[in-house]
């Protein structure tokens, strides 16, 4: 299946299930289920859907074709190139590609100057005044996109020191590094990031396209190897058959790219074999070759280097010449990228919607039941009254009173154990809470600052690392704590009324150590490259980085909270809505009893009215059982069925 396809499929499917939970929430709202609470948690779970992006990054040297692969990707259909692609440095800022329908067409253009400010690029997309935004005229005309795309490849020339000020590295000029010329002055990208908004089938699909400039030679922003490319669901790192594997080439590999799930790489520029001279049997071994040895050196498997020709693939599709395109093997990658990408994406989205919405639904069903369960035995006891005396119904009105204060006695213990899960609660945000992050931060950037070697940066950064993950592991003692006391509450409420609760939530911080590894890791690998790189003011650049990590981490713990708030909340909301639940159910028994003892109804009467209402709870219950495994289809359907059950 063709990328378009795949992911218009997925589209189809997310909006199916989309679809199903409103159904469920709609169905909530008519019988009168539908509590604040639960309609936070819905919220959240079409948030998480609706926000549900396709990141895939570009990386390569310069002038490895990077910007026009994206072109014969993505954006053929416009009959032209769209990015700017030509010889020596084109792209001089990482640009994204996305369409946001919220926001007009346009290039928002971030200038190089506020690299030197310390604040982040992430942190600065909510300040709309420190871009510079150009209205793109015509969307549909490839030569009128190209025009305003251009200016991702804006420079400017600045004294040396102020581009070191900004944190880029300036050597000798060779192998396309900044080099200052006989005036002192450095030629450095005019832009530090564009954001290119414009309404295409595939980014309407929530697909980003982000284009880097060579990333080696530029001393790249750390944020972007940092942060943007090891978030994106994929990465093409792209080599060109006329250069082979060079030193640099490898170097950003190693670096930034790496084996792993979701990385391709790409041979770029075959048709530069196809001389004329050699039959296709020739160029085609020749390729294999080549393909070989670039697998060996970056130790991967030959079958994971996809042999293209981007130029020739582009031309093939605007000019319907199918023989080209096939000759360019632009398909071949295509698939490549669209079968190892979407299925996995589908998969993550899946279990985490499909974790909410079903554990939703189970609660409900269960409350339902508790209130099925409550007529049945109220039935039972008023069929057995039938022909009975008033002294029997007077036993019944005691009996039900009895339990009724019961009941209400037991609730003091259940209070009580709120207060404890009030209290370790408290413990665990005083681990996890981003106050003591924000603090540890400071402390680092203030050593960070005066540390004169670099020995003490690194270990200013270790400190950092050190304190995070104490905090996490803190955090996972109480996590195991809290689940812990629940369970047994939960089993003791249920054995006491009668309740089943079915299992709870689960809440691990395995995922957020292991991101905190990979980004110790990845700074590392990083900090000691651009350490030996940067022999002059090394300042700007090391603040960079250092923003860049805290932000991570910042990011970390802040997604650590909110999951451990929803944990909390989905660990509490049943108990407290089954609690509600069996008091109100006794508050009614004693009610019928008492009327049937005052003579304000018969008992058939009674009888009648709770039949009734059962089977009107049975029919609810089947019909939410009916929605869950709607939903559950749809979740678990076979990426090609999708959208048939969407329909
Ligand atoms: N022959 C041939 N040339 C190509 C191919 N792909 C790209 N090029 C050429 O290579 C040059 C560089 O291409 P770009 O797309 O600008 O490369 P890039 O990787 O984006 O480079 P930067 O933006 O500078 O980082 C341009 O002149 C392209 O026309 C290809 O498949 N075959
Ligand atoms: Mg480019």
């Amino acid at each position: 299946m063709t990328l378009a396809k795949q992911l218009d499929t997925y589209s189809n499917w997310r909006s199916g299930v989309s679809q199903q939970i409103d159904g469920l929430q709609e169905w909530l709202a008519d019988h009168d289920l539908l509590d604040t609470q639960t309609e936070q948690r819905l919220r959240r779970i079409r948030a998480r859907l609706a926000e549900d992006r396709l990141v895939v990054a570009f990386v390569a040297e310069f002038s490895r074709g990077k910007s026009e692969l994206i072109n014969a990707l993505f954006f053929a259909d416009r009959g032209g190139r769209v990015l700017p692609s030509s010889a020596g440095r084109t792209t001089m800022c990482p640009t994204e590609i996305a369409w946001d329908k919220a926001v007009p067409p346009r290039i928002a253009l971030l200038p190089i100057e506020t690299r030197a400010e310390g604040v982040s690029i992430a942190d600065l997309r909510a300040v709309a005044e420190a871009w510079l935004n150009v209205p793109l005229p015509d969307v549909r005309s490839a030569e009128a996109l190209a025009d305003v795309l251009r200016r991702v490849g804006e420079t400017k020339r600045v004294p040396l020191e102020t581009a070191q000020g900004f944190g880029f590295s300036v050597g000798d000029g060779t192998d396309g590094s900044l080099a200052a010329d006989p005036d002192g002055q450095v030629e450095i990208p005019r832009w530090r990031h564009a954001l290119i908004n414009f309404p295409h089938p595939l980014l309407e699909q929530g697909l980003v396209v982000l284009d880097t400039p060579g990333l080696n030679a530029i001393g790249a922003e750390p944020e972007l190897t940092l942060s943007l490319l090891p978030s994106a669901h994929a990465v093409l790192f792209i080599l060109a058959a006329d250069t082979g594997v060079t030193q640099t080439d490898l170097t950003i590999w190693r670096d930034h790219v790496g084996s792993g799930p979701g990385r391709l790489v790409v041979l770029n520029k075959i048709d530069g074999l196809w001389d004329g001279l050699r039959s296709n049997e020739e160029i085609d071994a020749e390729i294999d070759r080549q393909i070989e040895s670039c697998a060996r050196i970056l130790e991967l498997p030959a079958d994971n280097v996809y042999a293209v020709s981007a130029q020739k693939g582009l031309v093939g599709k605007i000019n319907s010449d199918r023989q080209l395109l096939i000759k360019s093997r632009l398909p071949k990658l295509e698939d490549a990228l669209a079968e190892g990408l979407l299925p996995t994406k589908r998969e993550i989205v899946s279990r985490g919607t499909a974790a909410e919405a079903s554990h939703l639904a189970v609660e409900i069903r269960k409350l339902l039941e508790t209130r099925r369960n409550a007529l049945s035995s109220q039935l039972g006891e008023f069929a057995e009254l039938r022909g009975k005396n008033e002294s029997v119904v007077n036993y019944m009105v005691d009996k039900a009173k009895a339990e009724k204060e019961a009941f209400e006695r037991g609730l003091r213990d259940y209070y009580a154990v709120r207060s404890v899960f009030t209290q370790l609660s408290d413990g665990l945000f005083a681990n996890l809470g981003m106050e003591s992050m924000r603090k540890h931060g400071r402390e680092a950037r203030e050593s960070m600052r005066t540390a004169r070697f670099t020995p003490q940066l690194v270990g200013a950064m270790s400190k950092l690392f050190a304190a995070a993950t104490q905090h996490l592991t803190a955090s996972e003692e109480k996590v195991a704590e809290i689940a812990q006391m629940m369970t047994a509450m939960r089993d003791r409420f249920g054995r006491a009324y009668g309740v089943e609760l079915g299992p709870p939530p689960t809440f691990s911080l395995t995922d957020r150590q292991q991101q905190l590894k990979a980004l110790e890791n990845t700074f590392r690998q990083q900090f000691g490259s651009v350490m030996t790189l940067v022999t002059r003011d090394k300042r700007t650049l090391i603040q960079q980085f250092f923003e860049t990590i805290a932000a991570q981490l910042r990011k970390t713990f802040d997604h650590a909270n909110r999951d451990a708030e929803q944990w909390l909340r989905a660990l509490m909301a049943p108990l407290e809505g089954q609690v509600r639940e069996v008091q109100r159910q006794l508050k009614h028994r004693l009610e019928n009893v008492r009327r049937i003892q005052d003579a304000t109804d018969s008992l058939e009467e009674r009888i009648d009215e709770l039949s009734q209402a059962r089977a009107v709870i049975e029919g609810q219950i089947g019909e939410l059982v009916g929605i869950d495994k709607g939903l559950t289809a749809t979740l678990h359907a076979p990426p090609g069925g999708a959208q048939r059950i969407a329909a």
